[in-house]
């Protein structure tokens, strides 16, 4: 009888432990870094456009860049949104595309 306790008490313990280890596998494959990174949206305040010749050339400007999925640039509302991926480029770069074009973003 107390042979049969034992051995429940050990495989209890070893479902215990395939349980734990389970989950942290579960977990590790979520966070590996091979994982695409998710794409990062962003909507700056830019100064200076006045026609559609300015969204387009802040547009070209930015799309030069690596790693841009959109960019709308909006001179009735001096917005530009971009969507970016955060492994390939990042805002000082996005900002510095658009000041090269001549417009000011604004912080
Ligand atoms: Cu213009």
């Amino acid at each position: 009888m107390l042979k049969l306790k034992r051995y429940i008490k050990t495989s209890l313990l070893l479902v215990v432990i395939s349980l734990f280890t389970l989950a942290c596998d579960q977990k590790n494959a979520t966070t590996t870094p091979k994982q695409p990174v998710a794409d990062v949206e962003l909507v700056y305040s830019v100064e200076g456009m006045t026609c559609d010749h300015c969204e387009m050339s802040i547009q070209k400007g930015v799309n030069e860049l690596e790693g841009i999925a959109e960019v709308e640039a909006n001179h009735e509302d001096s917005t530009t949104r971009i969507v970016y991926n955060p492994s390939k480029t990042n805002p000082e770069k996005i900002t510095a595309a658009i000041e090269k074009r001549g417009y000011h973003v604004v912080k």
